[in-house]
């Protein structure tokens, strides 16, 4: 078997050779990108694919979902706080990051900001000496996992609240998360904005216009002088979006670009984020954010109520899979440890994705690749080679195109793995797999609309094939594939 692989790829080798020497040995020219194309930043988030969100803080005590802003900072006592605990548990599931709620809607700080007496320096916990955001950034590093942070536009606690006083506080505490734990990967604006607090103690409701009280254009000028790499997520970006819902998962299509104009954070109607727009002005993916609990804090009340391993990998399908990132959030208790069933619940995921995927199809499967366009020096054997900077191109003008992948033996598939070159751009709108199956037909085994910087999906059951047929296509531009990859059955459980 391996020597017919080798003879295909000596084959496709020598017909690159000949093409190049039938065309004047002249350099491939590589496809012009199409549409927006990804920042160096964004690149380095679409890697991350799946981290955790950490909801804490007084909030957690007050067995609530929105701190009101008037709880006491001694309420804030974590008294077995393990942030250790918490990033084992992460790394187990497999995920790549953790971002935490340095402050929420509460306006209490998890760290001993400068700028504030309500802070975790003005809790007895640990004699005031406490620094949730520091102890977690240094355990995620140790780890190997990123850190970001969610710091709450909207503060219920803080008096100057809907005054610039306000915004030029939030920028400050901007200045200390930024400067004071390390790397950044992501700075989290949520979108709830104004309502009734505390606010000082005048406790009254304020609203702030969404659109002009926060001059985000500024911020964000700050947000990338101190950490150039960190992407800002928002509603409507600017480097990545919300996807318009909390349960778990992104539309299909899903374009990773988008008019970033005509969305605002806390805008009221958010509908297009699900899709994104097809051709949008500017390159902002989605990420889909989702509680394994019901509430983003812990609540007792559902500790029976933790997401099972099979909605937990639905999700992966619809986020991961669908070319957004998944923000999972797990709540640690009021002792400062993540649940025994959430734990255990998250290891058992992390043990099923790698099951799920343990059986790549391999090359030396392959009896041969045949494409319906090849732009010169793109070869459709690009798709199977585990780099994802190459691909397979089609002719400029090629608005659908083929590849036909026959097997040495009819093989039983069981999912697969698509993804596109993004830094030229996002092209496919739609695509579709066959099987031929031993009875000689060709059947519809999957088929969907983007693909983007990843697309996995299961395949229609006992899938057995001895060749697929995939076929790709793009309104716009001619569509380009960087993988193609095929998966057999997990094994089963002992
Ligand atoms: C929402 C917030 O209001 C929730 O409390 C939570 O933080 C969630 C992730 O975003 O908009």
């Amino acid at each position: 078997m391996k020597k017919n692989i080798s003879h295909l790829l000596l084959f496709c080798f020598l017909a690159d050779a000949a093409i190049s020497i039938i065309g004047c040995t002249k350099k491939a020219d590589v496809p012009a990108p199409y549409g927006a194309v990804p920042t160096a930043r964004q690149l380095a988030w679409h890697d991350m694919q799946m981290y955790a969100f950490i909801h804490f803080t007084t909030t957690t005590y007050r067995d609530v979902e929105w701190g009101y802003g008037d709880a006491a900072p001694d309420e804030f006592q974590p008294t077995r706080f393990n942030p250790r605990q918490w990033v084992e548990v992460l790394k187990a599931a497999g995920m790549k990051g953790v971002i935490l709620t340095a402050k929420h809607h509460d306006g209490f700080c998890l760290w001993p900001s400068q700028l504030t007496d309500y802070s975790v320096a003005y809790s007895s916990w640990m004699e005031g000496k406490g620094d949730v955001v520091g102890a977690l950034s240094k355990e995620a590093a140790r780890a190997g996992l990123k850190f970001g942070v969610y710091l709450s536009p909207w503060d219920r606690h803080d008096l100057r609240y809907g005054t610039p006083a306000y915004v030029n506080y939030f920028r400050g505490q901007l200045r200390e998360l930024l400067t004071q734990y390390g790397p950044i990967f992501e700075v989290w604006q949520d979108g709830a904005n104004g309502g009734d607090g505390y606010y000082g103690g005048l406790c009254e409701r304020r609203i702030i216009d969404n659109r002009t009280y926060y001059d985000w254009a500024t911020t964000d000028t700050l947000i990338r002088e101190l950490q150039p790499m960190a992407c800002i997520f928002s509603d409507g970006g600017p480097d990545t979006r919300w996807c318009g819902n909390e349960s778990g998962s992104v539309g299909d299509p899903n374009w990773a670009t988008l008019n970033r104009d005509k969305y605002a954070p806390g805008r009221a109607d958010n509908r297009g984020l699900q899709h994104g727009d097809v051709g949008g002005s500017h390159w902002v993916p989605a990420e889909v954010d989702v509680s394994i609990r019901p509430g983003w804090f812990y609540h007792q009340r559902e500790d029976d109520r933790v997401k099972s391993v099979a909605q937990l990998m639905d999700i992966y399908y619809t986020s991961v899979g669908r070319g957004s990132n998944l923000i999972l959030n797990v709540p640690p208790t009021k002792d400062g440890l993540i649940h025994p069933t959430d734990s255990a619940r998250l290891i058992a995921f992390g043990k099923a994705l790698q099951r799920e995927f343990s059986r790549p199809l391999k090359t030396n499967a392959i009896k041969s690749l045949r494409a319906s366009s090849v732009l010169r020096g793109f070869p459709a054997r690009l798709v199977l080679d585990a780099d994802n900077q190459t691909f397979w191109g089609t002719n400029d003008d090629v608005r659908e195109a083929t590849l036909t992948m026959t097997l040495h033996r009819p093989t039983t598939l069981y999912c697969l793995r698509l993804r596109e070159p993004i830094r030229l751009g996002q092209r496919i709108d739609h695509f579709c797999v066959e099987a031929l199956a031993p009875s000689g037909e060709w059947k519809l085994v999957a088929e969907g609309t983007t693909i983007g910087p990843q697309r996995i999906l299961r395949l229609s059951e006992g899938t057995e094939a001895s060749a697929i047929r995939l076929t790709v296509g793009s309104a716009e531009a001619c569509p380009l594939l960087s993988e193609v990859q095929f998966f057999l059955p997990p094994e089963a459980d002992e």
